[in-house]
């Protein structure tokens, strides 16, 4: 960012980076658009709760008539999680848009890093990251897609044209995540991100872009829903504290994040089979009313969540609960 939002951080928040005590930063994005309205205020909170027992102070993060706010009041989360919020979902290159308007808007990995960064708070929990995705029109095709190196070999890489047979570089939607990452010193935590990407790519980006990915407690990038995508990670860290030692590490030699990659809790992961089905409808379903863009993910996790009665629900839920736990437990180790 070459020019900095004016922020507005609770007194609670400024005081603690203020004093160097740990700080966690939440989204509103995967409220307002990733959970059912009802579920989302329950959930707010509860991981609010959760980074305070882990001995952090959580710092949920929107744009409210157009004022970044860096933790909301009791107030402020219920007019995020609302029937009726409207909000918009904004990005990082929204976020002016949006000040410069007034408008309301919840926050994604990509802006809420942003802001959690110009407030001074490195560590960051969430659910799923954005990443790169494949063009709908191969979107069909995706589970027949070879997984790990034979992947680079598939055929969709090499270059056809017509809209049919587009290559999955040629999409252009890369999420502004993975610039982020890749500019501001923040560490995400999250499950990996959704099988609906094109992961191989996803994770080759982040490699350009100089940004370490650590599996907590695993050899393998989650898959959000799945514990494993079948794409190794290049390093694994067995606790909170390597986590924040090699954090320490490489912010005194870089400027980009980390990504913590936490597996979603082995009890709540959801059953492959399911969440096979569910997918390849949920492609069916974005082809059919011709989403694209932003609104893929939100259209995405609404069919997962009323298609399987409320079990990806509590995978979504405990994952992130999981995920803003250990990013408390890096800023306690941090500060
Ligand atoms: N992945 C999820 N749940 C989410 C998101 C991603 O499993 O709620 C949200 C996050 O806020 C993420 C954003 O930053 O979607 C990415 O959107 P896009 O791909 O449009 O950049
Ligand atoms: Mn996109």
């Amino acid at each position: 960012m070459t020019e900095q939002p004016r922020l507005f951080p609770a007194e609670e928040i400024a005081d603690a980076v203020r004093d160097g005590r740990p700080v966690v930063a939440l989204e509103s994005t995967l409220l307002s658009h990733g959970l059912p309205a009802g579920r989302n205020l329950e959930v707010a909170r509860r991981l609010e709760r959760t980074v305070r027992e882990a001995g952090a102070v959580p710092a949920t993060i929107a744009v409210l008539d157009g004022r970044p706010l860096i933790g909301l009041s009791p107030a402020e989360l219920e007019r995020v999680c609302a029937e009726d919020a409207g909000l918009d979902k904004l990005s990082l290159r929204d976020l002016g848009p949006a000040v410069g308007l007034g408008r309301s808007g919840a926050t994604t990995v990509a802006s809420t890093s942003a802001l959690a960064a110009a407030a001074g708070i490195g560590v960051f929990g969430t659910g799923g990251l954005g990443g790169v995705h494949l063009p709908q029109a191969r979107t069909g095709d995706h589970r027949a897609r070879p997984r790990g190196p034979e992947a680079l070999h598939a055929p969709e890489h090499a270059f056809r044209s017509g809209a049919d047979s587009a290559p999955a570089q040629l999409s252009w939607d890369v999420s502004a995540d993975l610039g982020v990452l890749a500019a501001v010193p923040t560490v995400v935590v999250c499950s990996g991100v959704k099988s609906v990407l094109d992961i191989a790519a996803t994770l080759e980006v982040l490699e350009t872009n100089s940004v370490p990915v650590l599996g907590y407690r695993t050899d393998d990038f989650p898959a959000f829903y799945l514990r494993s995508s079948g794409h190794p990670v290049p390093w694994r860290v067995e606790d909170a504290a390597s986590a924040a030692a090699v954090v320490a590490a490489h912010r005194r030699t870089s400027s980009s994040g980390v990504l913590l990659a936490n597996p979603v809790p082995e009890e709540s992961e959801m059953d492959r089979s399911l969440h096979d089905r569910l997918l390849e409808e949920g492609l069916e379903l974005l082809r059919s009313k011709d989403v694209h863009g932003s609104d893929v993910t939100p259209v995405l996790l609404e069919h997962f969540h009323t298609a399987s009665g409320g079990v990806s629900l509590d995978a979504n839920e405990a994952l992130v609960v999981s995920n803003v736990r250990l990013a408390a437990e890096v800023a306690v180790e941090l500060s």
